[in-house]
């Protein structure tokens, strides 16, 4: 009831006070969103028998706003929970996606909100099934104008490998369909091609194969490279339809892509040790936002993806203070603990894993109270989190003659 909200709204209030330097500086533009499918943080400037793994990102990063300590909060929902969080500023639920048990809702989401404030046009774009992830139902709910699904695209057994359309002629496909789209938009694309067991037929294979002793993250290489090449081919597109200058891109990691059962092999690609703070590290995702004309900046402040919405609302110039999530603008976020649906929690100091505490320098387990004085914010947090969502809370603040 009202007094739920109250108390939520208690807490998420002046959390994210102040505008920061960053505040702003898209104002207006496009919103292009790349979510790249299983795609880990490790894979950028990474090279494998001395060949990059996404030459594209790399160069693109030099240009861009690069997050580089930024980590997956994505539970059982997968792809639907990258979604989630970005769009809502919400932590997903402990079990199931909250697209599928939750489409009913009201979110107050990004597309809603760009549209409200900004005059957007809005659109996910996406070669699968519409009703995978009960993503037809819960655009609607999220407030997307257009679903481009795998009925509108153009998909056959020579262009389709493991899911369906292969990344290169899905974003080739794409650009009819986008062009049509009023100004200002905001367009998700979402790719699928560097999807387990990444599957690839030779001549899309771009790089070798990596040599260690698991297979999965030696095809993981040649599907990564690959869709390094389809978002290249992209921006090429974009740049020759006049589609790139007045835009902001926002390209990230939807979730791991190299389950635990197959890390050993990313860390004999990388040479490290097998312990917990590497495989915590593991579970960082790239980050980069790029505003065509900027210079180049590495933020390594540490965060989640709970962070996106804010971040691209701050530099799109909208405010965020009077909107309930838990996404703290990655320009200026203090050390407040990323916390992640099983409760683990990471910090720039301490990672706490399977009720242990590591420090993430120097890889060491320690005391227990460096990591449990962050316990009660993180309970608290999720405790609201659930409250919100199995009580459809925002949807007493939604309304809008509220
Ligand atoms: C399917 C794609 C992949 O449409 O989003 O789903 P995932 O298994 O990564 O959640
Ligand atoms: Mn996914």
């Amino acid at each position: 009831d009202s007094s739920d909200i109250e108390k939520i709204d208690h807490y998420l209030a002046n959390k994210q006070a102040g505008k920061g330097k960053h505040y702003g500086e898209a104002k207006g533009r496009n919103v292009i969103l790349i979510s790249m499918e299983s795609t880990q943080n490790f894979v950028i400037n990474q090279t494998v028998n001395g060949e990059e793994i996404t030459p594209f990102l790399n160069d693109l990063i030099e240009k861009s706003y690069y997050f580089s300590n930024i980590y997956d909060q994505t539970a059982q929902g997968k792809t639907s929970d990258s979604e989630f969080l970005v769009d809502t500023g919400l932590y997903p639920l402990p079990s199931g996606s909250v697209f599928v048990r939750r489409p009913e809702n009201s979110f107050n989401a990004l597309p809603e909100i760009l549209k409200s404030s900004g005059g957007y046009t809005t659109a996910s774009l996406h070669g699968n099934d519409r009703e995978f992830w009960n993503r037809e139902a819960m655009y609607n709910t999220l407030g997307y104008d257009y679903f481009f699904s795998k009925r509108d695209y153009e998909v056959n057994q020579e262009n389709s490998v493991n899911y369906g359309i292969k990344d290169i002629p899905f974003f080739m496909q794409s650009i009819d369909k986008h062009k049509q789209l009023n100004e200002p938009y905001f367009a998700k694309f979402i790719t699928l091609t560097n999807h387990f067991p990444f599957l690839l037929e030779e001549e899309d294979q771009l790089i070798e194969p990596a040599n260690t002793e698991v297979g999965v993250v030696n095809r993981y290489v040649t599907t990564v490279r690959y869709q390094d090449e389809a978002i290249k081919e992209l921006f090429e597109q974009l740049k020759e339809q006049h589609m790139y200058k007045d835009t902001i891109f926002v390209i990230y990691g939807d979730h791991y892509g190299i389950s635990q059962k197959y890390e050993e092999g990313v860390h004999e690609l990388l040479g490290q040790k097998k312990t917990p703070v590497n495989h915590m590290k593991l579970q960082q995702v790239p980050l980069i936002i790029h505003i065509p004309g900027q210079k180049g900046k590495k933020i390594s402040t540490v965060g989640g993806q709970v962070g996106i919405r804010s971040t691209v609302l701050h530099l799109l110039g909208i405010p965020t203070e009077d909107k309930m999530s838990f996404s703290r603008n990655l320009f200026i976020r203090d050390n407040h603990p990323v916390i992640f649906r099983d409760g683990d929690m990471v910090t720039g100091k301490y990672g706490y894993m399977d009720n242990l505490c590591y420090s993430m320098k120097s890889a060491k387990q320690v005391s227990r109270d460096h990591c449990l004085k962050y316990q009660e914010t993180l309970q608290q947090e999720l405790e609201l989190n659930d409250e919100i969502i199995l009580g459809d809370l925002l949807r007493f603040i939604n309304s809008p003659n509220s």
